[in-house]
């Protein structure tokens, strides 16, 4: 029989926690992610279960996500740490059925709890579901340092840092047709930024922290990766530009039209009708 430390997910946690930690954007305990999993994904991996599962209420119940199984980072624990250790490191859980509390049936194997960022993932999740019909199973949140520097120094208005992202490289309108979220800046780890940020998932698959980071949410760890990484390659390029004097040409807004017909997307109307980017 196969032992959980080989299934996909754990696995697949294990990669996306050291390819981020080499990335640097998950200096210390920075980061967390949730990956949600269907009953039968772990069905065959219940011989590894706790005997006497923990039982916790939840700070905000999610009823769209009762029943749902969640493989999550622990609070306080280490992404480059993952790899050595995932059972300790990780936690799989599953909501009640009425989204109130969840039991922890594997991980933390010296104890503690799942992310302090869990009222924004699960508040996350719930929009993301129903919005996708059960696509999007993968919410991410890291400190990408160049995203989170251009935070620093841009006008945070949600169409203009779009558009300078679009502007950045020209993938980013394919990968994100939809833009990037703003939450203003607040405390991290309560309700209330995970209210704030996943009402902006409702049009966004992306949402900046200012000062503080980025979330995104995707179907699978690869995609969600990917996201992440195309938005903070495009910030690294943008950093780079503006510390060079600024953009003295760049893609216009018909050839981001002509991006989006080519690879069947639809840009965000109010990012492709504001003024080109640091063009000023
Ligand atoms: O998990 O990144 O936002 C630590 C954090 C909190
Ligand atoms: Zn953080």
């Amino acid at each position: 029989m196969q032992n959980i430390l080989s299934s996909w997910f754990v696995q697949g946690m294990v990669k996306a926690t050291s390819d981020m930690w080499l990335k640097g954007w998950d200096e210390r305990n920075g980061g967390n992610i949730s990956l949600r999993l269907l009953a039968e994904e772990v069905a065959p991996f219940r011989q590894d279960f706790v005997e006497e599962p923990r039982c916790i209420a939840l700070t905000q119940p999610a009823p769209e996500l009762a029943n749902c199984w969640f493989l999550v980072t622990g609070s306080g624990k280490f992404f480059r740490n993952v790899q050595l250790d995932p059972a300790d490191n990780l936690v799989l859980l599953q909501l009640d059925e009425r989204g109130e509390s969840y039991q922890i049936h594997w991980g933390l194997t010296h104890g503690g709890l799942p992310t302090s960022e869990l009222a924004s993932h699960f508040l996350s999740h719930a929009v993301r579901k129903t919005l996708t019909n059960g696509r999007d199973r993968v919410i991410m949140h890291c400190h990408a340092t160049h995203f989170m520097a251009l935070s620093y120094v841009v006008e945070l208005d949600e169409a203009r840092f779009t558009r300078l992202l679009w502007e950045g490289s020209t993938e980013c309108l394919v990968v994100f047709p939809e833009g990037i979220g703003i939450v203003p800046w607040r405390v991290p780890g309560t309700d209330g930024i995970g209210a704030a940020t996943a009402d902006k998932m409702q049009l966004h698959s992306l949402v900046m922290w200012p000062f503080h980071g980025i979330f995104g949410a995707g179907p699978t760890l690869d995609e969600t990766f990917g996201l992440i990484d195309t938005a903070e390659k495009s910030s690294e390029v943008m950093v780079k530009v503006l510390s060079m004097g600024g953009v003295r040409q760049t893609i216009s807004r018909s050839q981001l039209v002509e991006l989006g017909k080519r690879f069947a997307v639809e840009p965000w109307a109010a990012a492709l009708n504001v003024e080109a980017a640091g063009v000023s």
